[in-house]
């Protein structure tokens, strides 16, 4: 009988860390357990022919100490940058970031217009509902990878940037 078990465990462990190593390396636990929560991520449908889009979302940190998103990596497009917008004589235009603060306990907003991951050189033209796959890199070393739907701004109406009604 012990015999029995020490052959029936011995394969079920390897299995277990085979598939530790997996995850880890796909960053979907991080994700989990990460304390920075991100609320309604999607990625801009742009007109056909346009060469760049960008992410949004509303990243909540959770935890205690300060972070900080200081890169970004998608297989979408050849570049991915942190840019925000700024006035300049009138004109809003984008400049890229080093990082985006994402204080404890608080949340920080990247929206058309301000904050946001731009996505510069996209291989194929983004189809709208295509999901897109997102890393942000935080100051402390941890990754996250995002899921953000491809969404068209025209079907954003005002107020639908809060709740989680979004069934269709
Ligand atoms: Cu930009």
């Amino acid at each position: 009988m012990k015999r029995f078990l020490m052959h029936t465990l011995l394969p079920a462990a390897l299995l277990l860390s085979v598939g530790a190593v997996q995850a880890g390396s796909h960053g979907h636990d991080a994700g989990a357990s990460h304390p920075v929560k991100v609320h309604m991520p999607f990625v801009r449908l742009m007109p056909p022919g346009q060469p760049n889009t960008a992410a949004f979302m509303t990243l909540e940190n959770t935890g205690g100490k300060d972070l900080a998103v200081v890169s970004a990596e998608s297989g979408v497009s050849r570049v991915v940058e942190l840019h925000t917008h700024t006035m300049h004589e009138g004109v809003m235009r984008m400049r890229e970031i080093e990082r985006i603060e994402v204080a404890a306990g608080a949340r920080t907003e990247l929206k058309p217009g301000g904050l946001h991951v731009m996505l510069i050189g996209l291989h194929e033209p983004l189809q709208e509902g295509q999901v897109v796959e997102v890393t942000l890199v935080y100051d402390d070393g941890s990754r996250q990878m995002i899921h953000a739907p491809v969404r068209d701004p025209g079907d954003m109406m005002p107020g639908q940037g809060h709740g989680h009604g979004m069934n269709h």
